[in-house]
């Protein structure tokens, strides 16, 4: 007989926190939301944290360069999609990590004898607006000059003529050599009231080129997670069929943290692609999987397939219908709890901290605030960062409000079946969907709404006396609600008036 399990399955919003003591000390201002990723022995520091909670989902209409930007900088990591062709996946985390990294390689780069009419559309195409002019116009090329578009009128000048006669000569262009620091190329920047600065070779080759811009945009995103030679942190998708090839490729394009794909990844087959990469890669690849929702799965991938961190959620995800097309899943914060406390017995016993995600359905940020409550030690998400301007998806005007469109990866849209049926090779496969097509409302950019999550987390971690997240779930009290409680949660016996409806002036 099916073994049953006693508990009903359960979802966040079914709970609430009860407050603890707030000290004088418990300010916003004073909250790190410092997470840990990777896994760590009792004692240490994990080889790779987040500096916020939050990470977007391996998704086709989420995670492709802008979200991996934007959200690095804000101190969370995208994953960027797998259910792409290798080249392709390779290149957007290759994007990522060169889009600044203090000392970048020159993208634009053009000959003396090119014409201002190409370098224009050269900058047009690329919006660099500085050229280095190079021998051969390639990117390590004898440094010639450098142009600007300070150093020509598109509209008054000969567009024929050759960018030698409008560039900055290099005896007139100011340089560093290889070896440089970046602070001491910040310094020469300033010093000499430069927007550029070309670093070059011992025999005059250009090596790379630090901006202003950058070190502006790095004072003002205190929070940006950088690697150890200060690029944009980056985390990629893989699944279990063509590892061999899409590991490599990522690693070598620079991507910090490698996670699984898959709906359900209590499978041999998760375990015997994880092991591969440990074989090849040891434990220098900060690598998670999953999906799973119970301990004993959770074990399996800790202690089978060696994994630095597990996914939970199976079925919770805002454009899934897995629990209804195959009977699979659990209650978003039953799994969770069940796998932190698999997690919190795991430590006890071996002295290693695997950090756990909760993925998909959050619906709001109450639910994300309880999530990180009940243990997760970071979320992740579609739907919230799909909202967002930076998801890759085009705006779309409907009934005179703007959309993106959201789909699942188990939809017939992401045609990526590999995720959800390759291990069965059945031609059933093809027979039914696990995610749906779907819009939702833009919101913005994403620094704007993240802004608004970030705050009310801090204030509730101030509300139970956190400064940390893990003392947030240390100090955590949770309490079940009943229906009742849950209506009179909302406003109750006044009259509210929608914001969309046309008022009197
Ligand atoms: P949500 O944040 O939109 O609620 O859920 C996002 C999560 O749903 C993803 O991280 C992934 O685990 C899951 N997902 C993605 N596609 C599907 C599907 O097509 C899905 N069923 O369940």
């Amino acid at each position: 007989m099916a073994r049953r399990l006693d508990e009903v399955s359960r979802t966040f919003s079914e709970y609430l926190l009860v407050p603890r003591l707030t000290g004088k000390n418990h300010l916003p201002k004073n909250v790190s939301l410092k997470t840990p990723v990777a896994k760590f022995g009792r004692g240490q520091s994990s080889p790779f944290s987040l500096n916020i909670p939050f990470v977007s989902a391996s998704m086709q209409s989420v995670s492709g360069t802008e979200m991996a930007i934007g959200l690095s900088r804000l101190g969370g990591l995208a994953f960027v999609y797998c259910s792409q062709a290798v080249e392709l996946q390779a290149s957007m985390v290759q994007k990522v990590k060169t889009h600044k990294a203090g000392f970048v390689p020159s993208d634009s780069n053009i000959r003396p004898d090119t014409t201002l009419a190409e370098a224009i559309a050269l900058r047009k195409s690329t919006g660099h607006s500085t050229m280095p002019v190079t021998h051969d116009g390639s990117r390590n090329g004898l440094l010639l000059g450098i142009l600007t578009d300070k150093d020509y009128w598109e509209y008054e000048d000969d567009l024929r003529r050759p960018v030698a006669d409008f560039m900055t000569p290099k005896e007139n262009v100011v340089f560093g050599a290889v070896g440089l620091t970046l602070h001491e190329a910040n310094r020469l920047l300033r010093k000499h009231k430069k927007e550029c600065l070309p670093i070059l070779e011992e025999d005059g080759r250009l090596q790379s080129l630090v901006f202003k811009k950058d070190y502006i945009d790095h004072m003002n995103n205190p929070d940006e997670l950088l690697d150890g030679q200060k690029r944009l942190a980056v985390g990629a998708g893989v699944n279990t069929h063509d590892y061999r090839e899409r590991v490599p490729a990522l690693l070598d394009a620079g991507a910090d943290v490698l996670c699984f794909d898959s709906s359900d990844g209590f499978t041999e087959f998760q375990k015997e692609a994880a092991l591969w990469i440990r074989k090849r890669y040891d434990h220098s690849v900060v690598l998670g999987g999953g999906n799973v929702v119970d301990g004993d799965a959770f074990r399996y991938l800790v202690e089978e397939a060696q994994l630095d961190f597990v996914k939970v959620g199976i079925g919770g995800g805002s454009i899934c219908i897995t629990r209804e097309q195959k009977g699979i899943g659990r209650g978003q914060a039953s799994a969770l709890m069940a796998v932190v406390a698999e997690r919190d017995k795991y430590y006890a016993e071996t002295g290693t901290y695997i950090p756990v995600c909760s993925d998909g359905g959050l619906a709001n940020d109450t639910q994300i605030i309880i999530a990180l409550a009940m243990g997760a030690d970071f979320v992740m998400m579609g739907r919230y960062f799909a909202m967002t301007n930076e998801s890759p998806t085009p705006r779309i005007a409907i009934s005179g409000r703007m959309y993106k469109p959201y789909w699942g990866e188990g939809s017939n849209r992401a045609r990526n079946w590999q995720r959800y049926h390759a291990e069965e090779e059945s031609e059933a496969a093809n027979k039914f969907e696990e995610g749906v097509d779907a819009y939702v409302p833009v919101l913005g950019p994403l620094r704007d709404v993240m802004a608004v999550t970030v705050a009310k987390l801090k204030s509730t971690m101030c509300n139970m006396g956190s400064l940390t997240i893990r003392e947030f779930t240390e100090n955590a009290v949770l309490t079940r609600i009943s229906e009742q409680s849950f209506v009179e949660g909302g406003t109750s016996n006044v009259f509210t008036f929608d914001k969309n409806l046309p008022r009197e002036a």
